[in-house]
């Protein structure tokens, strides 16, 4: 019999100690005979059992039973939030000990490699909507440490809608399909949402965030991430500060634009997940920093926001981000369902020195995430599935349950005994046990909400002043689209009331493009979430100034703009193509990282001037702007005039420009600009100064010209070229 391996080669990808331990659960057919589910050989895998080469089948036929018996079963509930994502394996190593502040091993010791497991995910669509909604972005990393798996579930936005996990199965109905049509999918932009948000000042921050260029990433390995909570961290002599989470891109934090977004749901709705996954098959691994902001415990209410107030962030001019170590994600999965559909987080994973606070937010997801995995995996043993599996062992009295793996052996499942030894051992802190943070706590057992957690406008505010003018422009547009698809006038009236009490420009504008005035006099508190018997005194927001103004590290404009590393730059080309500048320019841009694909009248091939046969990535038919990141347009006589004749490559540049990217074209080349609305836009000259910034290089020196295009690629995206505000294509 044919075996030529037994178990999956995973390519050139590197192996951690979590791979590794995986490679024993996979499988392999290469080489293999085709067998049952108990391994019986298949002889014919194409008919049935019948009577008769035309008769009924026979319910004998076992093979056809279990084949689709098991067809019949393959689904499972998808994550009632978080439903469509992407995950990819990587590792974890800090800089420096961090013991003056935490025990937990994997950050002590700069040598130690800690495996991780990332999936990035949207939070409203099912899992087979588009990655490019206008959504939060789950960002939720295993670290499979030596003290067993530690959970970060944090998004790319550091703050939240709501206060009280009581309140998140009314926020996801309302952000979810409408129930009686389920229209729409994955989007916000519906009247359920907004009546929700418009009675809920407490979302007012998070809804800055998620109207402005956040929600559309350019990608998932150019976005930040956030455990949003407040989390503790406890050092070997027990002393405990507050923590916040953060992830830092290497590649900067970058957006596509809004009507980019749109088009690229349909051209490509796996637009990120494909990123994510070439970026790692190239080699291009995706990298980011961890960092932490740090508060001493006595420092608890120094601030003018409360700490366990998920709706608040930590400015970083009030606690500098330390940045403390690095993530590397350098290895896709090789099943998708076995490893991203069944990983199964949970923010209650945690390892000694790390710990909670009493975030009511945080409290209420400690309960759901066990919960919820029980359903959608089936029942309580979904810790055996291999992806989910620590890579220390697992010895507890926890016995039996579906499709139980582990076969515990001996007579005990009880502690304490005596016919076992007393083991499975506690063990003591100084061995490692989990001991909770002994904070104090003398209360009484009330529902009700701390008046720190009142201030409902300060930060949304610090938010949106903080923002670039093109940045302000798009939650302009942003609110003006989404409450312009709202159909119950209410419902937009009330939202402008929130909108005026954080910028009243903001809702001004906004409120020309609804064509309906601002509410002078917005009443809260806003009949939002009050208990039956309150006095509606007790609910009012604050309203205080707050101590910043503006904040750097909030706009994108400030992000890193130093590497085009992994960008996609298209070539519009046609036979007859100037095969010298399409050379040198290609081999300047790859020099620097970028990725650069041929796109051509037809596939196969083009010729060149010089007969140089080039391979084609793309025809215009199946390429599309939105998928790149820059456009080129080599000279050569013939293939300039085919490809100014050619109208998706025309609009291919309009489009290009309109989403504000840099396009390059040779001298040569001119007349095909001049066929593009832009090309009153050409600056006089191509001076370093003027390709910074207006983003146009032309040149008829091919290495002048790829120097000067990498920089315009670097600055990622000119928004000033949207000043008059609607640009056409
Ligand atoms: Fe989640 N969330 N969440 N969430 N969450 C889930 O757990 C929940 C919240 C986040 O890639 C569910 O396994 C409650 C904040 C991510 O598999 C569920 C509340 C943050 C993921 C759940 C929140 C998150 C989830 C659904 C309010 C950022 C995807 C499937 C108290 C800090 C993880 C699942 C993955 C998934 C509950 C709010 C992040 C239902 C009750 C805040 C990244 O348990």
């Amino acid at each position: 019999m044919a075996t030529k391996k037994t178990s999956t080669d995973s390519g050139q990808q590197p192996e951690n100690d979590k791979t590794q331990k995986l490679q024993s659960f996979t499988n392999d057919a290469e080489g293999q005979y085709m067998t049952t589910n108990t391994g019986l050989k298949i002889n014919d895998d194409q008919n049935s059992l019948k009577a008769g080469d035309r008769g009924a089948s026979l319910l004998e036929d076992f093979i056809l039973r279990e084949k689709i018996t098991h067809f019949d079963h393959e689904r499972i509930p998808e994550r009632v939030v978080h439903a469509r994502g992407s995950a990819a394996h990587g590792v974890f190593k800090v800089y420096d000990s961090l013991s003056a502040v935490t025990k937990a091993q994997f950050l002590l010791d700069p040598s130690i490699e800690t495996p991780v497991f990332v999936r990035f995910s949207t939070v409203a669509g099912s899992r087979g909507s588009t990655d490019l909604a206008r959504d939060v972005r789950g960002f939720a990393v295993r670290f499979y440490t030596q003290e067993g798996n530690f959970d970060l579930v944090g998004n790319n936005m550091p703050v939240f809608f709501i206060q009280d996990a009581i309140k998140f199965p009314d926020l996801i109905h309302a952000v979810k399909p409408e129930p009686d049509n389920e229209i729409p999918q994955a989007a916000s932009a519906h009247d359920t949402f907004w009546d929700f948000i418009s009675l809920m000042p407490e979302s007012a921050h998070m809804i800055m965030w998620v109207m402005s260029d956040r929600a559309l990433p350019r990608s998932y390995r150019m976005m930040e991430g956030f455990g949003v909570h407040t989390f503790r961290f406890v050092n070997k002599e027990g002393v405990a500060s507050f923590v916040k989470f953060h992830w830092k891109p290497i590649l900067g934090v970058h957006s596509v634009a809004w009507d980019e977004a749109q088009i690229i749901s349909g051209k490509d709705p796996d637009f990120h997940r494909r990123d994510l996954w070439d970026a790692i098959e190239s080699g291009a691994f995706p990298e980011w920093e961890l960092g932490v902001q740090i508060i001493p415990e006595e420092d608890e209410f120094k601030y003018d926001f409360d700490l366990l107030d998920s709706t608040k962030l930590i400015p970083e001019e009030l606690v500098p981000v330390q940045r403390i170590g690095k993530m590397t994600l350098n290895r896709n999965p090789d099943n998708f369902f076995a490893e991203t559909e069944q990983v199964a987080y949970h923010l209650g994973n945690i390892v000694p020195g790390i710990d909670f606070t009493n975030d009511p937010l945080l409290q209420g997801r400690l309960f759901s995430y066990t919960d919820t995995q029980l359903l959608r995996l089936g029942g309580p043993n979904f810790h055996e599935i291999p992806i989910n599996r620590p890579v220390v062992g697992v010895h507890n009295n926890q016995r039996d349950g579906h499709m139980r793996q582990t076969i515990n052996k001996g007579k005990v499942s009880y502690s304490p005994n005596s016919l076992g030894a007393n083991d499975p051992a506690q063990a003591k802190e100084s061995e490692g046990g989990f001991v909770s943070y002994p904070e104090r706590i003398d209360a009484k057992k009330i529902r009700a909400r701390s008046k720190s957690f009142f201030d409902h406008f300060s930060q949304a505010r610090l938010f949106f002043n903080s923002q670039s003018d093109p940045e302000k422009n798009h939650i302009v547009d942003a609110l003006s689209f989404e409450l312009g698809k709202v159909k119950t006038v209410a419902i937009r009236e009330r939202m402008l009331g929130i909108l005026s009490l954080i910028d009243k420009n903001l809702a001004a504008e906004v409120a020309f493009a609804l064509r309906i005035d601002v509410p002078q006099d917005p009443a809260l508190p806003l009949n939002h979430g009050m208990p039956a018997d309150a006095d509606p005194a007790d609910y009012d927001s604050v309203m205080i100034e707050g101590t910043l103004t503006s904040s750097d590290a909030l706009s994108m404009a400030n992000t890193p703009k130093d590497t085009i590393e992994t960008r996609k730059i298209a070539f519009l080309t046609a036979d007859g193509v100037d095969g010298k500048s399409l050379n040198t320019v290609k081999s300047a841009l790859i020099a620097e990282g970028a990725i650069v694909e041929i796109i051509a009248p037809r596939l196969g091939y083009v010729i060149t001037e010089d007969d140089e046969q080039i391979p084609v990535d793309h025809s215009y038919l199946t390429a599309a702007s939105v998928l790149y990141d820059a456009v080129y347009v080599p000279g050569g006589t013939n293939s300039v005039a085919t490809v100014e004749a050619e109208a998706d490559a025309i609009h291919f540049l309009n489009q290009a420009f309109k989403h504000c990217k840099a396009i390059a074209a040779d001298a040569q080349a001119i007349q095909v600009l001049e066929a593009t609305y832009f090309v009153k836009k050409l600056p006089a000259d191509f001076s370093e100064e003027n390709v910074l910034k207006e983003g146009l290089v032309v040149s008829d020196d091919a290495s002048e010209l790829a120097a000067k295009f990498v920089l315009a690629i670097e600055q990622h995206r000119f928004w000033d070229r949207e000043k008059p505000r609607k640009i056409p294509a």
